[in-house]
């Protein structure tokens, strides 16, 4: 059975990873850590772990002692919250992402480490964004994603640690709130129709981004580290997608539920930028390929599911 670290793990995904890890590998196997020690009573349902990612000594007697074969690396400052401070972007990004390759190569674990659409930028394709394709991204966010794709092929070419990874879209959920990105809007949307019938909107119309739901982004990660690794040509910055809409089109879904739920529009320049520069809509072709890639959930059935959710949650 595999011993797993998830670090990162009070953040977005991690959340909610987690508790799935552990219904797989057993309670026992899986240890949460992250630097908050503030997190979802969830995570202290099995062993947590409070410790900053950046200290390598304690990385690595955590991961020798509890003999940790497979680390889930969800460490990260995301893109918004970058843009206001990139150096602390590229300190924690990549140090924690540095310290988990080491850690890994002397004691032989597998690494998941997620990129993003963020790794994209304005001379990328927008549309049908090839796998393999130009990376010129203009946020400290991209920089550090796509020097991470980097180390991590870097490591598994020359040191032969298995490093894996996917480029995640927005992530939309209803456990824990994003943290600092410019896909946020995606879930606020929903907390708002809920609570109040209306939101408004940062990001403007025709703002096309990928998108998906939580339990097609945990199945991702866990199908790709469970993938046969001879089939593996790409492995660390699979493009993976389940939906691309923008604010008009995932309001209108919501409406056919809440028909007097209502959207207008006051635009955050800094994210509308960001946003702009990521693709509309990517290819995950290779990703079906490579490792049969599948999501379960278009945005008719994940709206259902998440104004399901959080009607009982908000009440
Ligand atoms: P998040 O911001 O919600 O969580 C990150 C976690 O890292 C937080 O709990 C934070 O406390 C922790 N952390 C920060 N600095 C730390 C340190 N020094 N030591 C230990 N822990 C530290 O992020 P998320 O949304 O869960 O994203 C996880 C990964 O997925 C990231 O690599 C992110 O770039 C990627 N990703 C996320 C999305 C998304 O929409 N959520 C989309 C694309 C890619
Ligand atoms: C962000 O908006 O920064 C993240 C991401 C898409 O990487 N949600």
């Amino acid at each position: 059975m595999k011993k797993i670290l998830v670090i990162g793990s009070a953040g977005q995904i991690g959340t909610e990873l987690t508790p799935a890890l552990r219904n797989i590998y057993g309670s026992g196997n899986v240890i949460a850590s992250d630097l908050n020690p503030d997190v979802n009573p969830i995570l202290k349902e099995g062993r947590f772990i409070c410790f900053d990612a950046l200290d390598r000594e304690k990385m690595y007697s955590l991961v020798k002692e509890n003999n940790i074969d497979t680390i889930y690396n969800l460490v990260a400052i995301l893109s918004a919250t970058g843009e206001a401070n990139p150096q602390m972007s590229i300190k924690v990004n990549l140090g924690a992402l540095n310290n988990v390759l080491e850690v890994s190569r002397e004691l032989g674990c597998s690494v998941f480490t997620p990129s993003s659409i963020g790794a994209f930028g304005e001379s990328t394709p927008f549309d049908n964004t090839p796998q393999d394709t130009i990376q010129r991204p203009s946020t400290i966010y991209g920089v550090t994603k796509v020097a991470g794709e980097l180390l991590c092929d870097y490591y598994a070419t020359r040191f032969g640690v298995d490093t894996r990874g996917v480029r995640y879209p927005g992530i939309i959920s209803n456990v824990q709130l994003p943290g600092g990105g410019t896909t946020d809007y995606a879930v606020e949307i929903f907390y708002e129709a809920i609570k109040n019938m209306k939101y408004t909107c940062n990001l403007g119309a025709g703002t096309f981004l990928d998108m998906m739901y939580m339990p097609d982004a945990i199945k991702a990660a866990i199908d790709l580290m469970e993938a046969d690794p001879t089939k593996l040509k790409h492995r660390n910055a699979f493009n993976v997608t389940a939906m691309s809409f923008d604010p008009e089109i995932i309001a209108a879904e919501i409406k056919k539920h809440l028909p007097e739920f209502s959207m207008d529009y006051d635009v955050d320049s800094g994210k509308q930028k960001i946003a702009n520069s990521w693709p509309n809509s990517m290819d995950d072709s290779v990703a079906r390929e490579e490792w049969g890639w599948k999501p379960d959930y278009n945005l008719a059935k994940m709206t259902e599911d998440m104004l399901k959710v959080l009607k009982e949650k908000l009440k």
